[in-house]
């Protein structure tokens, strides 16, 4: 039996991430044949999107990772850090332009104490409470409990309790720990960012897992990746009681300006492709496969929904942290642009909320 029969076959531990990266020597067409027939089977022809607004209060970060362009200590000089005030006002903007999540992620900034987050919260929530607030990744979450010595569980009941609905994907960049230590040394560590999920999975929360590729990872790397997500969403669905657990697999297109990874080599589209279509097939228990338009670009992110991705991300209104990396991202898009693409692609645009209940169909 060839190795994608296998791999379709969802034996949890019978294949090797090695073994599994073999995936990738199949041409793109017979990939993203048997990618596509899964999202279809459950999708159709819908690709969803949302009306959202991303918010980075600070740029000022104790961490230091080589891939990242928007800290204000490394190639970007220009340092801020937004009061409680500010982001409520950015946050009334954002609602005001149609926003119905904000995604709120920060630099891990040593001046924000424990406090000043569940305030922040609390805040928006009294404020807007219609609004899904998405925030704090689990390299947040760590680095909070490293600040407060609270504890990662006592951070996320925290969260609960301030009104954080689901939490973003970010920090998990790539698991396999040599890959991780050159990256990004000394950020959360790739077994804490997996208890935090659980353990938020566990309070009955959604949250998503993003993958950082295309710079010094390799294939078996990615794949190992995705079947540490794979394993830990089955670890959530054996607790009966959870109504909690990953919603959406990003896989994040590294981008190569103002940062100290200095990559060459940058993956084809082909490479690309693959790696979407492939998240779809070993992904089989998390539902949605989002193709984020801010770093592979729209119109690459519009082909990857026929190879096994049925998700756009959204408006954003303001991306700073890839656009700090060359991304053509900074200024969001339309709701009308979104629509307009995914329809000339001959798909149906659906406008979903934050854990894809369905909105509005275009
Ligand atoms: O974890 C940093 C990445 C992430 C670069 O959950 C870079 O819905 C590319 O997680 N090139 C933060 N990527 C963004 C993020 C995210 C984005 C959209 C949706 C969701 C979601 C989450 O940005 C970080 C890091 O992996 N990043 N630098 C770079 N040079």
């Amino acid at each position: 039996m060839d190795i994608l029969q296998k791999a379709l076959e969802y034996n949890e531990s019978s294949l090797s991430p090695q073994e599994l990266s073999k995936l990738y020597e199949y041409d793109i067409f017979t990939l993203g044949k048997v990618a596509n027939k899964l999202r279809t089977k459950r999708y159709g022809k819908k690709v969803f999107f949302n009306n959202n607004r991303h918010i980075n209060p600070s740029n000022i970060c104790a961490d230091v990772c080589k891939f990242c362009a928007f800290s204000a200590s490394r190639k970007n000089p220009n340092p801020y850090a937004m009061s409680i005030d500010e982001i409520l006002t950015q946050a009334h903007k954002a609602y005001e332009n149609g926003a119905k999540e904000l995604h709120i992620v920060s630099a891990h900034n040593p001046n924000y104490t424990y406090e000043w987050y569940f305030e922040l919260f609390r805040e928006i929530k009294k404020a807007l409470p219609q609004v899904h607030l998405k925030a704090l990744t689990a390299a947040e979450v760590d680095y909070i409990d490293r600040i407060s010595n609270k504890g990662y569980k006592k951070v996320l009941e925290d969260m609960v309790e301030a009104g954080v609905d689901s939490m973003p994907g970010g920090g998990a960049e790539i698991f396999d720990e040599s890959v991780r230590s050159y990256i990004c040394k000394g950020k959360v560590s790739s077994k804490r960012w997996l208890e935090i999920h659980a353990y938020w999975h566990g309070l009955g929360k959604m949250s998503n897992a993003t993958m950082l590729f295309g710079h010094i990872e390799k294939r078996e790397h990615r794949i190992d990746h995705m079947l540490r997500l794979r394993e830990i969403q089955s670890e959530d669905s054996k607790v009966a009681s959870k109504n909690g657990g990953f919603n959406a697999f990003i896989p994040l297109l590294y981008q190569k300006e103002n940062n100290f990874l200095n990559i060459k080599d940058f993956p084809s589209g082909q490479e690309i492709l693959k790696t979407i279509a492939i998240a779809r097939i070993l992904l089989h228990n998390i539902p949605h496969i989002k193709a984020y338009w801010a770093t592979l670009g729209l119109n690459m992110a519009i082909v990857a929904q026929e190879f096994g991705a049925n998700d756009m991300d959204g408006t954003i209104q303001l991306e700073s942290i890839q656009s700090a990396a060359g991304a053509k991202s900074k200024g969001g898009l339309s709701k009308d642009e979104l629509i307009s693409q995914i329809k000339d692609a001959g798909f149906v645009a659906i406008e979903r909320d934050s854990i894809y209940n369905e909105l509005a169909e275009y």
